[in-house]
């Protein structure tokens, strides 16, 4: 039986500022993602700390929203079966040093806090990502 989901995925400022978005998007593609919306965008740091929220009470909270707005960034609603854990594997670990070969963030993360891609975590999350970003936006399943 297909299992197609949506997950929330988002090309980070350090990679946007060192023009991967395509390299990106394509590795997307190449791994049977499909882009079903999109939009590049620059957020205020007040959305930033409401899209982290669950992450207020960690030491690098202020941080990371402050990085998440502090350029543009390209927000996608990726589909493909299995797409949360599918696109977890894509990205590999949150710290660069750690994601395995062929993975997003090993191929250009830079450190734990430039790590070039934000994916969901989660259905749930996925449905509240989404949600936040294309309010608009209907779910298809
Ligand atoms: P994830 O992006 O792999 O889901 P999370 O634990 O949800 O990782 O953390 C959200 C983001 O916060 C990470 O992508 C990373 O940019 C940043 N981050 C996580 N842990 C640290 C840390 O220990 N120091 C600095 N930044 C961190
Ligand atoms: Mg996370």
């Amino acid at each position: 039986m297909s299992n197609i989901e949506q997950t929330l995925s988002i090309i980070k400022p350090d990679a946007v500022e060192r023009n991967l978005e395509n390299e990106i998007k394509e590795m997307f593609k190449i791994n049977g993602f499909t882009i079903l919306k999109e939009k590049k965008i620059q957020i205020e740091k007040s959305e930033a700390e409401k899209f982290y929220k669950v992450h207020e009470t960690k030491p690098f909270y202020n941080d990371l929203c402050t990085y998440l707005s502090s350029g543009p960034i390209v927000v996608m609603i990726l589909q493909k079966e299995n797409a949360v854990k599918r696109n977890r594997e894509l990205m590999g670990a949150t710290n660069p040093k750690d994601a395995d070969e062929g993975t997003i963030r090993k191929k250009y993360g830079i450190s734990i806090d430039k790590n070039s891609v934000h994916g969901s975590d989660s259905i749930d999350n996925a449905k509240i990502e989404i949600d936040f970003f294309f309010k608009d936006w209907k779910f298809l399943i």
